[in-house]
């Protein structure tokens, strides 16, 4: 069964920028009929893993007799959880021997449509940088002090046309309002918490929210002072609150965390399950928060000068400006 998660939009989107972050226009334009993946043909595998169960695909289809559009489509396969294995085991009545041999046996399960789902993500249209972005690539380290950020990090994103429309579509109720787990609505120090894209919310074992801060134009830790501490607090404290309600899981057992560099430039923290490894959990990307508060407290300019290492990809740009700052 194929399973929409970005919400369906309208094809004709009049587009002044090209985007980085999967920017869906009007979020309430109109579906269409289509089928959003009919005739899709596949271009090129950008990237697979066997051990996540996931592909990443690039290909174009062809909207409403229009011109064909370059799409990345991401398949993957869903967790298991508790409360489905017993009619998963009940009601797959296909279980074909693969071998047999003393105590050991290996069947092949065919489970009903219902228990068989693939997890789809379609971007579309997608730019390069989306086809890129999925592309296995050579990953380098960045030492990045406060005057790199000054001079080489900063005029880089300010030079790029990152579009979060998603971001003030989700903010401002546009999309995804449904979905909304908790709001506390204080434009300076108030958020959204919501489910983040990567969780399909049928098991808790990898739950992921993000909470979306309400002020506009923080772009990431490296913005941060003390100003921001009853902010970042209510982010801390609400959200484990919330999801302690809604999910039964106590904050001893959430990782709470930002990343730098983030992947979209308006401020936001990860909330996911301790015990679920999920991406972007590593040493040179991921920072508690609750460390980042305890810095600032410490110190209101601490990531205004602090040097923060981070990876990047062989082929993002932002890597060639610090080679050509002789930087790397
Ligand atoms: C994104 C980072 C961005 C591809 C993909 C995801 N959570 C989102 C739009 C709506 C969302 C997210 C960019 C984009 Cl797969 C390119 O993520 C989103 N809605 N992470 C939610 N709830």
């Amino acid at each position: 069964m194929l399973l929409m998660t970005m919400a369906p939009t309208g094809d004709k989107r009049k587009r002044e920028d090209d985007t980085e972050n999967g920017d869906s226009g009007d979020a309430k334009s109109s579906a269409g009929t289509q089928h959003p993946l009919s005739g899709f043909r596949l271009q090129t595998v950008l990237r697979e893993s066997a051990r996540d169960k996931t592909i990443f695909l690039h290909g174009q289809v062809t909207g409403d007799g229009q011109d064909a559009e370059d799409a990345v489509v991401i398949l993957e396969r869903a967790p298991f959880h508790v409360d489905t294995i017993s009619p998963l085991l009940a009601n797959s009545p296909e279980l074909k021997l693969q071998l047999k041999n003393d105590i050991y046996s290996v069947y092949q399960l065919t489970p009903p449509p219902e228990l068989n789902e693939v997890k789809t993500t379609i971007i579309r249209p997608a730019t390069d940088k989306h086809i890129k972005k999925y592309l296995r690539q050579e990953i380098y380290l960045v030492q990045e002090t406060g005057e790199d950020y000054k001079n080489i990090t900063l005029p880089f994103i300010e030079s790029q046309s990152f579009s979060i429309q998603w971001v003030y579509n989700i903010l401002e109720k546009k999309a995804e309002a449904d979905r909304i787990v908790y709001e506390n609505p204080d434009p300076e120090h108030g958020f959204i918490l919501i489910p983040d894209f990567k969780w399909n919310q049928k098991q808790v074992e990898d739950l992921y929210l993000i909470a979306i801060c309400n002020p506009r134009g923080i772009k990431s830790l490296r913005d941060l002072t003390a100003d921001h501490l009853p902010l970042l607090k209510n982010i801390l404290h609400e959200g484990q609150e919330a999801i302690l309600k809604r999910y039964s899981i106590p904050g001893n057992q959430l990782r709470i965390y930002l990343h730098y560099q983030p992947s979209y430039y308006h401020l936001h923290v990860h909330f996911t399950a301790l015990g679920h490894d999920a991406p972007g959990i590593t040493v040179e990307r991921a920072h508690l928060l609750c460390d980042v508060i305890q810095n600032l407290e410490m110190d209101s300019r601490y990531y205004a000068g602090r040097t923060l290492t981070y990876a990047l990809r062989a082929d993002e740009a932002l890597l060639k400006q610090f080679k050509e700052a002789g930087k790397c």
